[in-house]
């Protein structure tokens, strides 16, 4: 019944800050539930110069400090401990861009790694020496990897069974099934001269399921094509998407 939890070590200058994610909402609970399990690692313990400095300035010249090999080194030593399985990812804007068949694929691992660059990123022969595998959330540069982490974390956590408590699971989510999710209303019925889609109040299960499908199918369609590309569409999904192009022509 109960899995083996999904060991998270976090590499973090932050490391209240990165925390925090475990304090809150659905990783909270997991974690309280022995889903997951989240330790976060200082690499500044580690450093054996003045001011416990992990940084220093680039070679070649510019702006900005980079993070050194030694101390994230030793850090990530630290965080795999006794276990030879663990995978190391390293967040940077350089990565493979996040989707959820990676996350779901990494929340399938025993240990993960996570590292967390701060300045201009950090020593490229540690990525070479330790890094598993590099990940982006999108293609813009935040102040920290921590926020990054803290993402993946969460985009994770909650594909565990049972993390999301109730009947309730990850495979409602959009992307789980290659589409956007489809719009949703809840009371009252009708408010500022909007109404609820009558599908919805139909009480047709049927008909919902087509309804939302449809809507999702659209959306998909209009607002993220490329999706679609790398996704076959069923006799009845081909269908329902061009009942509505067909009906909005
Ligand atoms: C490495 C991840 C890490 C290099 C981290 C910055 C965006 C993402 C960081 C840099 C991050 C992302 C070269 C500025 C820390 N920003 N998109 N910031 N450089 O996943």
């Amino acid at each position: 019944m109960s899995q083996k939890p999904l060991q998270i070590d976090v590499i973090s200058l932050f490391p209240e800050f990165t925390a925090s994610i475990a304090e809150q909402g659905v990783v909270g609970r997991a974690i309280q539930q022995g889903k997951a399990k989240l330790n976060v690692i200082n690499p500044r313990q580690f450093s054996t110069l003045s001011h416990q400095r992990v940084d220093d300035r680039p070679y070649g010249g510019g702006p900005g400090m980079v993070m050194q090999f030694e101390p994230l080194q030793a850090a990530i030593k630290q965080a795999r401990g006794q276990s030879n399985d663990a995978k190391v990812i390293y967040l940077s804007p350089q990565g493979q861009s996040l989707r959820q068949e990676a996350v779901r694929r990494l929340a399938k691992e025993s240990h993960l790694i996570l590292l967390c660059g701060r300045y201009e990123g950090i020593d490229e022969r540690l990525i070479e020496a330790e890094v598993d595998e590099e990940w982006s959330i999108g293609d813009y540069v935040i102040s920290g990897g921590e926020l990054a982490a803290m993402v993946m974390i969460d985009a994770m956590v909650r594909t565990l069974p049972g993390a999301l408590g109730g009947e309730q699971s990850a495979e409602q989510d959009s992307f789980e099934d290659g589409l956007l999710d489809c719009p949703h209303y809840t009371r009252p019925e009708s408010v500022a001269g909007r109404e609820v889609p009558s599908e919805l109040l139909s009480g047709d299960h049927k008909k919902i399921a087509r309804w939302r499908l449809q809507q999702a199918l659209v959306r998909t369609y209009l607002r993220r094509p490329e999706l679609l590309d790398g996704r076959e569409l069923t006799d009845e999904e081909r269908q329902l998407l061009e009942e509505f192009l067909a009906a909005s022509e």
